[in-house]
């Protein structure tokens, strides 16, 4: 049907000018079909018509995307930057769909043409450019920036292969290579007009120039091109549309053209192999992986060709360079891009001419730093040799702003040379190394931690130093999540009853949530909240069924423990009260346990053996259970691979129980346990990371704690630990470790989960036997309020009305208040 708008009322009629009603949807998916994927809908895949109602979507971005772009060019106005080695995007239709606010329409129009939404948005390959936490909150971070209307632009790695598919045999992990962009990927812009050189090797020159001033000159041994890909930020139900900007790395035609002169044609091949290989692949490790030289040069490659676009911009704005400052802030997601601080330097000194102080004033005020770890394993150093090998010219910068550094550390606290080498920005203890997260915090105006606990441990332990030196520069601003997609999006049924409850509002502003409080105790309002679970709880079964042939049944306690395997997780700990129930359940048939269906997700670093081997015992355990007739209605156990955002979107809205476990201390703050939260799902969990602040917004009594407090840890592990003294102190536990180690888990063999539980009785390095007694006990506790479906609602309730807090909008509200310098625009 064709529509007139002058015919119509006028919000449909300005709808459908932006073509955002359903008829003009359909009208260019049918176009798109044919001219972009060259099919009739008789002939078409199911996968053509993604991509048809993908490109329709994209093209109604495009107008607010240009008109964003032109406005922070023309406009005086900051732009944040945010610097991260991982984008963890997830799928963007859905996403895009919700932020127009014409998800309705889409689904409309798919139905007139015979396609079923659900099952178009299914096809969408997930963009996995992330490990995990930290890559996720750079991609919330970005909704909320473009939701607030806030100058954003996000700076990446295009990779061509993200995180690993994740498939699970004989009970082992194994690794697939990801290959996300084999079908095409309708949302990316590539601009190869956009691209910038990168210098790798060679040595450095110094020289004076025809006005008598010194520069020095990097000699390079090889350049790497990188090309911009973008992909546009969509705000909710706003005219903003950001720009994620990720490098893709090519080969320098000059280089290799060198070598097809002189008839070495495999020599420039194997030239552009080299140079494509930069962006090739995702480092799939949570921690990072000490001297790979390909992970730095991937560092110093995305953050050369940034802070080079961001150059341009500034021209392109008609400022001079010394107005850089006030026109970016960037923000340094942990410490992977603060080879920053060198590069800015370097660009400002050997580039544009400044002088040494104005160029680190420039630097200082510009970059920011975000810390997520205090594991010290996970700070990141690099190894001189290589790294002077790889970046000679920032290496001189690095010395010089240590030089300069340490002699205001010595003006402070004369002859105190134990601090002078603790705060060193080298690490001379043995083979000397750089510390990134020193580089990071002495080239920085702000540093910050992610929650309030992990913000006061920073600066008392990893940080303390520069705390003592600079108390104002340290803030905290605790993570948050973006509830388009963690509540929206992927809880459509729940969404529905909040519209209806407290009003729409809530989307954009969460805090509007608390109006839920006054229906907590309403029967009826209890019973569709329930009847909204179950029905999430159902779909999330047919999900588990389909991936990994378990039927699970959607009236037992769903208890969820979905994040990376890491010991410090705790994974083990859960698995171990699984074990323990099983034999309680054995022992004795009729006891009054409500029935629990056990769900792990998440991937393990492809080198982190012990991490695999948890992943292997839970399937172990889960081959036991699933199998024993006895555990019939009473016990189920879940491995889901594959964990993503795709399937989180499945998993958050089915939960009753959220694990978060980490040993106190030990998580910076965790973003699960606040998707979780929203979805009204009741955590148990340690005083760790956000947890702590989670359970202050929920109330103590809508929350199951246990466990000891991170100072407790500290002192038990200075004081010395014995995790054996806890094995012979509970019976049930004993038993436990006896039936994994007999190779019960295992049809038999023995010697598997030894190293597992060898390591637990000698070591425990995060304390999961001293915290067992005590998690058993706490289960106990929820277990009982299950029994009482009105007080579990209740509780339910409450935690999604007091989740506001965790927003993502409210994290960039306080980003931009006291980090940046830069408010909510319009
Ligand atoms: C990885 C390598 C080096 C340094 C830090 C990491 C890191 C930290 N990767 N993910 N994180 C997580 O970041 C999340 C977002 O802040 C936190 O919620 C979570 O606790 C961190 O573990």
């Amino acid at each position: 049907m064709a529509t007139n708008p002058t015919t119509l009322a006028p919000r449909a009629a300005e709808a459908s000018r932006h073509g955002l009603d359903s008829e003009s949807l359909q009208r260019d998916v049918l176009e798109n079909l044919v001219s972009l994927q060259a099919r009739y809908p008789a002939i078409a895949t199911p996968h053509d018509w993604y991509m048809a109602l993908a490109y329709s979507v994209r093209d109604r971005l495009l107008v607010r995307w240009v008109e964003t772009v032109q406005s922070y060019a023309a406009r005086d106005v900051r732009i944040a930057c945010y610097l991260s080695a991982e984008f963890l995007i997830g799928p963007q239709l859905g996403n895009n769909l919700v932020n127009l606010g014409i998800e309705a329409d889409a689904r409309e129009a798919m139905l007139a043409l015979g396609q079923d939404l659900d099952a178009v948005m299914a096809l969408e390959e997930e963009p996995g450019l992330g490990n995990g936490g930290l890559g996720r909150l750079a991609a919330c971070y970005l909704d909320s920036l473009a939701t607030l209307e806030m100058p954003a632009i996000g700076y990446g790695i295009r990779y061509e292969f993200g995180i690993f598919r994740q498939a699970i045999r004989d009970g082992w992990q194994v690794e697939e290579t990801d290959k996300w962009l084999q079908k095409g990927n309708p949302w990316e812009i590539v601009r190869p007009e956009v691209a910038y050189y990168v210098n790798f090797g060679g040595h450095t020159h110094s020289e004076t120039d025809a006005e008598g001033r010194f520069r020095v000159r990097w000699i390079a041994a090889n350049q790497v091109k990188g090309v911009a890909c973008d992909t546009p930020v969509q705000g909710y139900r706003v005219e903003t549309c950001n720009t994620l900007r990720l490098w893709r790395s090519e080969a320098v035609e000059s280089f290799d053209l060198a070598d097809f002169n002189v008839g070495d044609y495999y020599g420039a091949v194997e030239q552009k192999v080299v140079s494509e290989t930069l962006s090739k692949v995702l480092y799939p490790n949570d921690e990072p992986e000490m001297g790979k030289r390909l992970r730095l040069a991937q560092q110093y490659f995305f953050v050369s060709c940034s802070l080079q676009d961001m150059l341009r911009l500034l021209q392109q704005k008609g400022e001079p360079i010394e107005r850089f400052a006030d026109v970016f802030v960037a923000q340094l997601n942990d410490t992977h891009p603060s080879i920053a601080v060198a590069e800015l330097m370097r660009l400002l000194l050997d580039e544009c001419g400044l002088q040494w102080g104005q160029a680190w004033d420039i630097t200082q005020r510009a970059l920011a730093y975000t810390n997520h770890t205090l594991l010290p394993e996970a700070l990141e150093t690099w190894g001189l040799p290589l790294f002077r090998g790889l970046l000679p010219r920032p290496l001189e910068i690095i010395y010089e702003i240590n030089r300069r550094f340490l002699d205001e550390v010595r003006q402070r606290h004369p002859g105190d040379e134990s601090r002078v080498s603790r705060m060193s920005l080298i690490d001379e203890s043995g083979d000397r190394r750089i510390r990134m997260a020193h580089l990071a915090t002495v080239g920085s105006h702000a540093i910050n931690g992610v929650a309030a606990l992990h913000s006061t441990l920073l600066r008392e332990t990893v940080l303390r130093d520069f705390a003592e030196l600079w108390p104002e520069r340290f803030h905290n601003v605790t993570n948050g999540v973006t509830p388009r997609r963690f509540l929206a999006l992927c809880n459509p049924g729940l969404a529905r009853l909040l519209d209806q409850t407290v009003g729409e509002g809530w989307i954009a502003d969460l805090t509007r949530l608390r109006g839920l409080e006054a229906h907590a105790d309403d029967e009826a309002f209890q019973q569709r909240w329930r009847a909204i679970k179950n029905a999430n709880k159902e779909a999330l079964a047919k999900h588990i069924h389909s991936a990994t042939g378990v039927a699970v049944d959607p009236r037992a306690l769903f208890d969820i423990q979905v994040k990376r395997i890491h010991e410090y997780k705790r994974q083990h700990l859960n698995a171990l009260y699984i074990v323990a129930l099983y034999q309680r359940l054995r022992r004795e048939p009729q006891l009054a346990l409500a029935p629990r269906c056990f769900v792990f997700g998440g991937k393990a670093a492809p080198g982190y053996a012990m991490a695999k081997l948890i992943i292997r015992l839970i399937n172990g355990i889960a081959e036991v259970v699933n199998n024993d007739p006895a555990m019939e209605g009473r016990l189920k156990v879940v491995f889901f691979p594959n964990f993503n955002v795709k399937s989180a979107h499945h998993i958050y809205p089915a939960a009753d129980l959220s694990e978060q476990i980490s040993t106190a201390g030990k998580e910076a703050s965790g973003t699960g346990n606040m998707k979780f939260m929203m979805n009204g799902v009741l955590t148990i969990g340690t005083l760790d990371g956000a947890n702590v602040e989670i359970r202050e917004e929920a109330g103590a009594e809508n929350f199951f704690l246990f466990g000891l407090h991170a100072q407790d840890v500290e002192r038990l592990q200075r004081e010395g630990y014995r995790p054996a003294d806890h094995v012979t102190a509970n019976d049930e536990l004993r038993e436990a470790l006896e039936l994994i180690a007999s190779g019960h888990f295992l049809r038999g063999q023995s010697d598997v989960f030894r190293p597992l539980v060898e390591n637990l009785t000698q070591w425990d390095h995060f304390l999961a036997l001293a915290d067992y007694a005590d998690y058993v006990a706490c289960q106990a506790r929820v277990d009982a309020a299950w029994q009482d479906p009105a007080t579990w609602t209740r509780m339910s309730i409450l935690n999604t009305a007091r989740s506001g807090k965790f927003s993502s909008d409210r994290a960039i509200r306080e980003y931009g208040d006291r980090i940046w310098g830069l408010a909510p625009m319009k």
